[in-house]
């Protein structure tokens, strides 16, 4: 197993100045003469933001235009051209790249379109990890607009990672929570039983839940809150502190369901001490099985915990630490990032 780390998310945002985005706390009341250049500065970027508004929505019409020909099978036209323009490095080299790969698809396996900076891609290949099928990851690369390729876009027509081809089955899809739930089904189908789902009914109902929870609730809110807190050409802290705060109620909901699951856990394994546990004599951090791994559902892990983890992981870049706040989804991380499947798929060794 090599030691190459795959993702690189945490140096892409190494490079950011911290102090400069360290929220509502720190601020002082500005002078008169900060207040003006502060209005100054506030104009100028409105000003910016209408010019790339308006060059987003001619943009937005020549993709459309775009869109509109390939799927008519129309020749290169003067809006192509202007596209080409447009996203100079994506036309040739690596347009031609994913162009490529689509016109000699593999026969079997499965390839994941992934980003080395991209939590959801990670979550659907700790999955295919965890689940020891063969694929290959093809990572695209953003800044060269290889999410727009054409090839791409008609197997997610969202234009964003993670997609998967399953070449045996000739299946392609898009949307984490779609790929996860598609390549559990698909492994119990053939199996008869798969190790990180269930084929009890109401567990099934609940894994799906956290998915859902995890792909609308969890990952939105971190990413809006990297975005503002990092990205933003405007520093804003109320709404900082909008998603940095949703994300504090999101890990509340897990914690308290964790924290649950870890009391229910103490109370039917450490019998002789519960009475006491119970009566408040002695804490529950004393039981042998405190730090023993509980699960969202049901009594192991399944795709419902393995669909946090990649977000667990930079979670610490919008100022939550995770160990001193919430404590059980800290051990739950820390157990989840044990397993040799997920180090492996976190690694990109496949
Ligand atoms: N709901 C989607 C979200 C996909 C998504 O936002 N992916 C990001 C990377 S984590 C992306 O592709 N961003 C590229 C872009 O914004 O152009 C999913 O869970 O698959």
């Amino acid at each position: 197993m090599s030691n190459r780390q795959i993702s690189n998310l945490s140096s892409a945002l190494r490079g950011v100045h911290l102090a400069s985005t360290n929220g509502l706390e720190q601020q002082q009341v500005p002078t008169y003469q900060q207040q003006q250049q502060y209005q100054q500065q506030q104009q100028q970027y409105q000003a910016q933001a209408q010019a790339e508004a308006q060059s987003q929505a001619q943009q937005h019409q020549i993709n459309e235009q775009h869109m509109f020909n390939i799927n008519n099978n129309a020749i290169p036209n003067a809006h192509e051209q202007q596209i080409n323009n447009n996203f100079p490095n994506q036309t040739t080299e690596s347009e031609s790249r994913i162009a490529a790969f689509f016109k000699t698809t593999p026969l079997e396996g499965f390839t994941l379109f992934s980003h080395r900076s991209a939590p959801n891609g990670f979550k659907v290949a700790i999955v295919l990890s965890e689940l020891n099928l063969e694929y290959n990851s093809i990572f695209l690369d953003f800044n060269k607009g290889e999410q727009r390729a054409p090839e791409f876009v008609s197997i997610n027509p969202n234009a964003r990672v993670p997609a998967l081809i399953d070449h045996g089955s000739n299946v392609s899809l898009w949307e984490s929570g779609a790929i996860i739930l598609y390549l559990v089904e698909k492994y119990t189908k053939e199996y008869g039983y798969c190790p990180i789902f269930s084929n009890d009914v109401t567990e099934k109902t609940q894994i799906i839940s956290w998915i859902f929870f995890q792909t609308s609730g969890h990952a939105p809110m971190i990413g809006q809150a990297l975005h503002f807190k990092y990205f933003h050409q405007q520093h804003i802290p109320s709404a900082i502190s909008r998603y940095v705060d949703e994300v504090r109620r999101v890990y509340g909901v897990l914690e308290m369901n964790l924290a649950e699951k870890r009391e229910a856990l103490i109370m039917e394994l450490d019998v002789e001490n519960a009475a006491a546990y119970s009566s408040g004599t002695t804490p529950l951090s004393q039981s042998k099985f405190f730090d023993y791994p509980i699960w969202l559902v049901g009594e192991h892990i399944t795709v419902a915990d393995l669909s946090f983890l990649p977000w667990n992981n930079v979670v610490d870049r919008i100022g939550i630490d995770i160990k001193l706040e919430f404590p059980e989804c800290y051990k739950w991380t820390k157990n989840m990032m044990r397993r040799p499947n997920v180090i492996k798929a976190l690694r990109g060794d496949h």
